[in-house]
């Protein structure tokens, strides 16, 4: 079981408080203030290690190693930025690493239209609504999520990729699909060698929603573009994140099936619920099966009757107990979410014996 941290001074919760958690034994963690296409320097990934260390706590897992927009446009500049995730991916491995989970979205990381959604019960959540987000340009959205404090805030939300939004539209005009798979393509068979030399196995991330946003492509939606995926650069190495919430806001895919068809594939598992409304919004909920729309036990029983045996984490939570922090990864909701998985995987253990 792991646990997501921001780091030293910059994430609300202390290692010592994830270190309390039942049965935490390592950090998801990354280099947040690096920004996409750079390589990150040794000293700063073993100045990381040292602190996690002192808490009996791993550095297995990071999230993300965030790929520059060149390489996703298939732009000459992208040999430099690969040639520097190499590079990055060598220093990692050096103290340990053993996944790195990453993204191919455009532009965007995931997207959602509330970061603090007020709730009956006095809690506030991620939310989405489709309409919104349907009837806004990306630019006035982007003002709107500055007014909503997402960026600096939202993993993933990179200033550097975001205040080049404009030019960044235009560049995509080219881009459809059919090319972003082929830069994709282009990028695994640089990058996943490098990767299996170095014991490391990479795991993207799906699309978060599963669908296309402000017209720009997006691959990891479903059960069969994951199957393509996989095809693309058929190697242990190259392998998957699989998010229940991310992939499960789209009803046809079907979480428990996913695991079983590409079980051996997915290196890192982001749990989480949510509940989905007829129009196509989505709330984030708490893990509790019955509070969304996932099977969130069927969920964990895929994962214990496939043997799992790489990395969890509790996804997203609510702001639970006036806490602040991150939209989506305060400490008191994920740690109910840990219990929550701990006691099915305790269940179905005690059930088969
Ligand atoms: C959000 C996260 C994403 C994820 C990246 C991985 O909470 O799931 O930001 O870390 O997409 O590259």
């Amino acid at each position: 079981m792991t646990f997501r941290w921001y780091g030293e001074n910059v994430d609300s919760i202390s290692l010592k408080y994830i270190h309390q958690i039942p049965g935490v034994e390592g950090i998801v963690w990354a280099l947040h203030d690096i920004p996409a296409g750079e390589c990150w320097p040794i000293n700063r990934i073993e100045e990381i290690k040292t602190q996690i260390s002192k808490y009996n706590l791993k550095i297995d897992v990071v999230e993300s190693v965030n790929v520059h927009e060149d390489i996703k446009l298939g732009l000459p500049s992208r040999r430099m930025y690969i040639d520097n995730y190499k590079n990055t991916l060598k220093n990692l491995a050096k103290v340990g690493v053993k996944v790195v989970c990453y993204n191919f979205m455009p532009i965007f990381d995931w997207v959602r239209t509330d970061l603090y959604k007020a709730q009956p019960d006095g809690s506030s959540t991620l939310f989405y609504e489709k309409a919104r987000l349907d009837n806004i340009s990306p630019f006035k959205f982007l003002e709107h999520m500055s007014r909503e404090k997402a960026l600096f805030t939202m993993p993933g939300w990179e200033p550097e990729r975001l205040s080049k939004i404009r030019e960044l539209f235009k560049a995509y005009e080219k881009v459809k699909e059919v090319h972003l798979w082929e830069n994709l393509k282009y990028f695994l068979n640089e990058v996943i060698p490098v990767a299996q030399e170095n014991n490391i196995k990479m795991a993207i991330h799906p699309d978060d929603p599963p669908w296309t946003i402000f017209g720009l492509p997006r691959l990891i939606t479903s059960r069969d573009n994951i199957r393509k995926f996989l095809g693309l650069f058929n190697n242990p190495s190259n392998g998957l994140t699989l998010c229940s919430g991310s992939l499960g806001a789209c009803e046809k895919n079907n979480i428990p099936e996913i695991i079983h068809e590409f079980g051996n594939r997915i290196y890192f598992a982001h749990i989480r619920n949510i509940r989905r409304f007829e129009n196509g919004d989505f709330l984030e909920t708490s893990h509790k099966t019955s509070d969304g729309s996932l099977d969130i036990a069927e969920i964990v029983r895929a994962y214990y009757n496939i043997g799992y045996k790489y990395y969890i984490r509790p996804d997203h939570g609510r702001h639970i107990w006036d806490e602040k922090s991150k939209p989506g990864y305060g400490l008191y909701d994920r740690a109910l979410g840990i219990m929550y998985i701990w006691g099915l995987y305790d269940a179905f253990r005690k059930v088969q014996s």
